[in-house]
């Protein structure tokens, strides 16, 4: 059997999430994240909320997707700045975050309602399994940055988040970071 592609090597900054040789990025800024936030007047759109830098590889089982994720500090409202979140498409195919710099929450639910928060910084090793949507949320004053594996044939359905949401919400309160309700959210 032949091996379909020599062995490489990427440069991670552990600090900046950079990676070097830089094969792929993902920028959301607040005007591709409308409706995700419970408050949204006044926003400016223009806000840089996360990167992503990737490292591709063809999206089938039998690779393993990595990729850095650096949220910026900053809200809407009391709403900490986070991911769109996601389910993956094939649904059972689960994942690894790194915890690399600064404080931030890993917030994840099922179909049926049930979630989990867990944290991240640096030295956390959080494990989505399948069947549990994700999203990242920066609680912290600087950037948050993480590295993600997964199953290569995962793919990302955002659909049903950006339609139902999460069940909860992370919020600045008086003492920190709370979880709260989502009084937007759809089970079905
Ligand atoms: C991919 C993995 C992460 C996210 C990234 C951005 O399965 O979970 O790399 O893609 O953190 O989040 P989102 O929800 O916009 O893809
Ligand atoms: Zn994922």
């Amino acid at each position: 059997m032949t091996p379909r592609f020599a062995p490489f090597t990427t440069w991670m900054d552990w600090h900046t999430g950079l990676l070097d040789p830089e094969r792929g990025q993902v920028e959301r800024r607040l005007s591709d994240m409308s409706g995700y936030y419970l408050d949204e007047q006044g926003v400016d759109g223009g806000q840089l909320v996360y990167r992503v830098y990737a490292i591709p590889v063809e999206e089938t089982g039998s690779e393993i997707q990595c990729s850095t994720t650096v949220i910026e500090p900053g809200r809407v409202a009391d709403e900490y700045f986070m991911t769109k979140g996601h389910f993956h498409a094939v649904w059972h195919r689960s994942e690894i975050y790194l915890g690399l710099r600064g404080e931030g929450r890993l917030v994840m639910a099922t179909e049926a309602g049930e979630h989990a928060v867990e944290p991240i910084r640096p030295g956390s090793v959080s494990y989505v399994p399948g069947g549990w949507a994700h999203r990242s949320v920066n609680v912290g004053d600087e950037q948050l940055v993480f590295f993600a594996a997964y199953v290569g044939d995962a793919g990302h359905d955002y659909g049903t988040i950006a339609d139902r949401g999460f069940p909860v919400r992370v919020v600045a309160g008086a003492h920190g970071p709370e979880v709260v309700d989502n009084p937007r959210y759809r089970k079905e």
